[in-house]
C-alpha cells in the first residue's frame, strides 16, 4: 500500500497500542498533524511543549504504558528539553517525536532548526534523527521498545519534514527487534542469590529500602511477601511510595532528606540493606562516608551502572526486581526479627506520625493539615501528583499512599511546573480516578497555562494550591542557612480564583480549617477542573530535614512547642 511518512508514523503508533497523544504543531510537523486527522488516536494541545511532555510522563506513570509526546522543531523541540531531562532521571518510559527541518538543509541553521539529537542524547535512553521515510517504522518501533524494556527511559525520534512527506509503498514489519549490545533482560546468577540468602538468613538488624523499581517492575505482592516473610521493615523512596500500602505494619515510611527520623535511625543502625530497585540518590543517603557503615548491603537493580555507583555494596542482583525476589523467595526462609521491629517501634514513640487532624485550631492553616485533609476526605483513593517543594514533601509525609501507583511527583529532576501537567496526563490513564495535583503557588505558575488545555478537552483534575506566598523550599533553605536573607523568594501571586475564573473553570478559596472539607467536597462534585487556593501559614517549614551533605542521622528537627505535632519522638 502507499503511505506517505507521516501516516506511517500514525499507523505506528496504532500498531503500539498508543491511547492519547500529546502536543503541539508547528512547521516541521506539519505533515504529522495533517495525517492526524485521518486517525483514530486522540490528540491533546498542550499551552506549551514542556506540558505536553509532562502529560506525557504523567500517562505513562499512571498507565504502565510508554507515553507519546509531539512537537516541531527548534523552539518546540527545545521547549520539550525539561520535560524528556524529567522523564530520564526518574526512569519514565516515554517517547517523543519531534519534526526536523527539510534533510537537505539540516546543518545550514535553516529556520527552526535545532540539532535535537544533540541537545538530547545525555538525557535520552537513545535518539534518533531519521532522515529516510523507509526508516520511519522500525526506528520508531525500535524507540517504543527500547523506552519500555529494562530500565525504562525516554527515547527521542526526530525526523525530517521530507521523510514525513515522502510517498513509498510499504508494508508493516512485526518482526521481532533485535538490538546487538542491548540486554535488558540480564538475570542474577544462582550463586549470587544463595549468597544473598546467606546475608538475609543471617541478618539481625535488616531494612528493606523499597524504590520506584518496584512500581516499575510491579513487585508489589513480591516484595509484602518477601518483607512478611522475612519480617522486615520496609522504608520507601520518594518515588517508591505506594509500593507497600502505607498502613502496612511493617512500612515505615519515607526515608532520607524529609523522610522520617526513625526510618533513618533504622538504616543507620541496621546490619543488613536491602535495596530494591532504587538508586541511592543523594537525598536519601545523605553523607555517603558514614552512610549505613555498619551495613551489609544487596542491590537489586536491572541496569547495571547504578551497581556500586554511589553506594558499594556486598552484593548486586543484577535482574528485574519483580523476578529476582520471585527467585529468592524460592530460598529463603522464615524469619524472625520481632526485638528489631520492636526497637524501630520504641523510635516511632507514642505519637501517631501523621495523626494531626485532632490539633486544636490555632487559626492558621497549615500545609500539612490541608494535605492530611484531603487524603481523609478522599480516603486515600485519589491519584496525586505534586509538583516541587515543600508542599511535595508534606504530600509524601501526610497523604498515606496505600494503592500502589497513585503518588506521581518529579523526584530526580525536581521539575517546578510538573504537577499540573502530569496530572492531565495521568487522568487520561486514569479516566475513573479521582485526579488531585498538590502544587505550590510558584511551581503552578511555570504551567498554570495547561489549565487552558483542562478547560478546551474537558479534563477534570482537581488543583490544591499550597499557597504560602513564598518559594517555600527555597525560602526554608536560607532561613536554615543563609540568615533568614530571604532573597528572591517571596512571590506576589495572581488571584487564582480569578485565573480558574478565566478560563472558564471553578475556583475556591480557603484560608481556615473549617473550610477545608466543604471545599474538597464542591471539587469533587463539580464537574471540570476545580482550583483551589489554599493561604497557608507563610513561614513553615519541612522537618526533619538532613542538611545536604549530613550524616543520615543528623537531622534538624522541628523547633518545640510547635502548633503542629513533631512526627516522631522528641526525645530522638
Ligand atoms: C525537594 C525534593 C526533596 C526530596 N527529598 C527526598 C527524600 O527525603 N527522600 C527520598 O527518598 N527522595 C527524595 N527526593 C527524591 C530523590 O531526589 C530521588 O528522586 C528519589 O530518591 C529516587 O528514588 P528511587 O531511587 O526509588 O527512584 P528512581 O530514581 O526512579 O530509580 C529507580 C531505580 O530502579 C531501577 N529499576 C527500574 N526498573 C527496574 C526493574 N524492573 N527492576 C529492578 N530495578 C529497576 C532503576 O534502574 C533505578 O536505578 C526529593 C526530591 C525533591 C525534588
Ligand atoms: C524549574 C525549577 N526552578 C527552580 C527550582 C528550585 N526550587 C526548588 S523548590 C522551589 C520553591 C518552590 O516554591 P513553590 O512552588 O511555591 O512551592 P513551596 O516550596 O512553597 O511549597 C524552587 C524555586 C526547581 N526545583 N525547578
Ligand atoms: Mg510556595
Amino acid at each position: 500500500m502507499k503511505r506517505t511518512g507521516a501516516q506511517i508514523v500514525w499507523e505506528t503508533l496504532m500498531r503500539e497500542g498508543v491511547d492519547v497523544v500529546f502536543g503541539y504543531p508547528g512547521g516541521a510537523n506539519l505533515p504529522l498533524y495533517d495525517a492526524m486527522l485521518d486517525y483514530p488516536i486522540p490528540h491533546v494541545l498542550a499551552r506549551h511543549e514542556q506540558g505536553a511532555a509532562h502529560m506525557a510522563d504523567g500517562f505513562s506513570r499512571a498507565s504502565g504504558k510508554v507515553g507519546v509526546a509531539m512537537a516541531t522543531s527548534g523552539p518546540g523541540a527545545t521547549n520539550l528539553v525539561t520535560g524528556i531531562a524529567t522523564a530520564s532521571m526518574d526512569s519514565s518510559p516515554v517517547v517523543f517525536i519531534t519534526g526536523q527541518v527539510v534533510s537537505r538543509f539540516i546543518g545550514y541553521d535553516a529556520f527552526q532548526e535545532t540539532d535535537v539529537t544533540g541537545i538530547t542524547l545525555p538525557i535520552t535512553k537513545h535518539n534518533y534523527l531519521v532522515t529516510d521515510v523507509d526508516e520511519i517504522a522500525h526506528t520508531l518501533r525500535e524507540a517504543f521498545y527500547i523506552a519500555r524494556t529494562g530500565r525504562p527511559g525516554p527515547v527521542l525520534v526526530d525526523i525530517a519534514k521530507d521523510a514525513q512527506q515522502a510517498l513509498i509503498e510499504w508494508e508493516y514489519d512485526d518482526s521481532p527487534i533485535r538490538l546487538p549490545g542491548y540486554r535488558p533482560d540480564l538475570r542474577p546468577a544462582l550463586s549470587e542469590l544463595q549468597k544473598a540468602v546467606e546475608l538475609i538468613q543471617s541478618a539481625k538488624r535488616p531494612v528493606i529500602l523499597a524504590g520506584h523499581g518496584v512500581l516499575l517492575s510491579g513487585a508489589m505482592s513480591e516484595l509484602q511477601e518477601f518483607a512478611q516473610r522475612t519480617s522486615t521493615p520496609v522504608a520507601l523512596t520518594l518515588l517508591g511510595l505506594s509500593g507497600l500500602p502505607a498502613d502496612h505494619p511493617l512500612n515505615l515510611g519515607m526515608m532520607g532528606m524529609h523522610g522520617e527520623a526513625w526510618v533513618n535511625h533504622a538504616i543507620q543502625e541496621s546490619d543488613l540493606l536491602l535495596a530494591f530497585g532504587m538508586r541511592f540518590d543523594d537525598r536519601v543517603t545523605g553523607n555517603l562516608k558514614t552512610y549505613a557503615t555498619g551495613a551489609k548491603k544487596i542491590h537489586i537493580e536491572i541496569d547495571p551502572s547504578e551497581i556500586n555507583k554511589n553506594v558499594r555494596v556486598d552484593i548486586g542482583l543484577i535482574g528485574d526486581l519483580r523476578e529476582t525476589l520471585a527467585m529468592l523467595l524460592e530460598f529463603v526462609e522464615p524469619c524472625d526479627h520481632s526485638e528489631w521491629l520492636a526497637y524501630i517501634d520504641e523510635m516511632k514513640g507514642s505519637s501517631a506520625v501523621r495523626d494531626i487532624q485532632n490539633l486544636p485550631d490555632d487559626g492558621h492553616l497549615y500545609a500539612a493539615h490541608v494535605i492530611n485533609d484531603i487524603w481523609r476526605y478522599t480516603n486515600g483513593n485519589a491519584l496525586v501528583t505534586t509538583d516541587v517543594g515543600q508542599h511535595q514533601m508534606w504530600t509524601a509525609q501526610y497523604y498515606k499512599f496505600n494503592v500502589p501507583g497513585k503518588m506521581i511527583t518529579s523526584g530526580g529532576l525536581g521539575t517546578m511546573g510538573f504537577g499540573l501537567p502530569s496530572a492531565i496526563g495521568a487522568k487520561y490513564a486514569q479516566p475513573d480516578a479521582e485526579v488531585w495535583t498538590i502544587v505550590g503557588d510558584g511551581g503552578f505558575q511555570m504551567t498554570q497555562a495547561e489549565l487552558a488545555t483542562a478547560a478546551q478537552e474537558g479534563v477534570k483534575v482537581n488543583v490544591a494550591i499550597i499557597n504560602n506566598g513564598y518559594l517555600g523550599m527555597v525560602r526554608q533553605w536560607q532561613e536554615f542557612f543563609y540568615q533568614r536573607r530571604y532573597s528572591a523568594t517571596p512571590i506576589r501571586n495572581p488571584d487564582f480564583v480569578k485565573i480558574a475564573e478565566a478560563h472558564g473553570l471553578t475556583g475556591l478559596r480557603v484560608t481556615e480549617r473549617a473550610e477545608v472539607e466543604s471545599a474538597v467536597r464542591a471539587a469533587q462534585q463539580t464537574d471540570g477542573t476545580v482550583v483551589i487556593d489554599f493561604r497557608v501559614e507563610q513561614e513553615d517549614s519541612v522537618y526533619p530535614m538532613v542538611p545536604a551533605g549530613a550524616d543520615l542521622h543528623n537531622m534538624i528537627r522541628r523547633p518545640m512547642p510547635s502548633a503542629l505535632v513533631e512526627t516522631t519522638q522528641d526525645s530522638l
